[in-house]
């Protein structure tokens, strides 16, 4: 190999290595059929890099009893509410046991940071209004 060719490979090379390293992963995208606008239940801390961690994330539109039928229950670590309404989540199943409110928009990287509500929560209900007016909110 002429000492030209070789130089231009190493420069490909290095080209090759910055660009992987300048590339940011995507996080997955939702599943089929999921809207836009959910409530997004992660089995890991940080839903930002969740996906890392091989953990689950489960897409809500609508209230659910038990988030066991899910295979979340006592598992949610971390949440994103994307929907246009607020949400209460309970520590039982059948909205039972201490509830708190999320409110529209609203994301809980860490559900250590407060109430002890890691790995606990069972049961969420979608609200008809964007506030927690009237619920204890998170
Ligand atoms: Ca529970």
């Amino acid at each position: 190999m002429k000492k030209n060719h070789v130089i231009a490979g190493v420069l490909a090379g290095i080209a090759l290595s910055l660009g992987m390293g300048a590339t940011a992963e995507a996080a997955p995208a939702q599943p089929d059929g999921v809207t836009a606008t959910t409530l997004e239940l992660y089995s890991d801390f940080d839903y930002d890099t969740h996906w890392l961690h091989g953990g689950v994330v489960r897409y809500f539109t609508d209230s659910s009893d038990d988030l066991e039928r899910a295979q979340i229950g006592d598992a949610v670590s971390s949440l994103k509410n994307t929907t246009p309404s607020a949400w209460v989540v309970y520590e039982h199943q059948d909205r039972k046991g201490a509830a708190y409110c999320v409110k529209a928009g609203q994301q809980i990287p860490d559900m250590r940071a407060k109430h002890n509500f890691n790995d606990k929560m069972s049961s969420v209900k979608r609200l008809s209004q964007a506030s927690c007016a009237g619920q204890t909110a998170w």
